[in-house]
């Protein structure tokens, strides 16, 4: 069943470079509703659990200590096609093969440290969403 969320973190690169802001704009500019809202920083253990499924990636250690290196902004957003159409927003994976016009492609620096998160599936949104907030922190 589709739903119509997405989960989404602004990396720890997209704050230490001063885009909070301007990709906050982006995501509300492009229709997305905020439903929940965090300035946060993951544990090395967080970082671990949130991104297992990458464990037996060869950058998994690397992805690891990045997005435990720093503050993050997490969030979860509301759009109809919520899922697909982030993943629309925010492009590819790396920002070098990213649209323009995509946060990646304005904002991310490379492959690694590429600005921002988004959710691959309703099925990952609801996890990684349930993650990060409690029932009475989504809105
Ligand atoms: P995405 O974030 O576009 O869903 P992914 O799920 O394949 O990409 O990988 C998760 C994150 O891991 C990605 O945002 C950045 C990091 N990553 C992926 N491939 C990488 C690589 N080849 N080298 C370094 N980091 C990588
Ligand atoms: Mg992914």
């Amino acid at each position: 069943m589709a739903t119509n969320r997405t989960f989404t973190m602004l990396k720890p690169d997209a704050i230490e470079n001063g885009y909070m802001g301007k990709i906050i704009d982006m995501i509300i500019g492009a229709g997305f509703d905020i439903k929940a809202l965090k300035y946060t920083k993951l544990s090395v253990e967080q970082a671990k659990e949130f991104y297992a499924v990458h464990a037996e990636r060869p950058f998994y250690g690397e992805l690891v200590e990045y997005m435990s290196s720093g503050p993050i902004v997490a969030a979860i957003l509301e759009k109809d096609n919520a899922v697909e159409d982030f993943r629309k927003l925010i492009g590819a994976t790396d920002p070098a093969e990213a649209a323009e016009g995509t946060i990646r492609k304005a904002f991310a620096e490379n492959k690694g440290r590429n600005a921002v998160h988004g959710s691959d599936s309703d099925e990952n949104a609801e996890i990684e969403g349930k993650f990060h907030f409690a029932a009475n922190e989504v809105f």
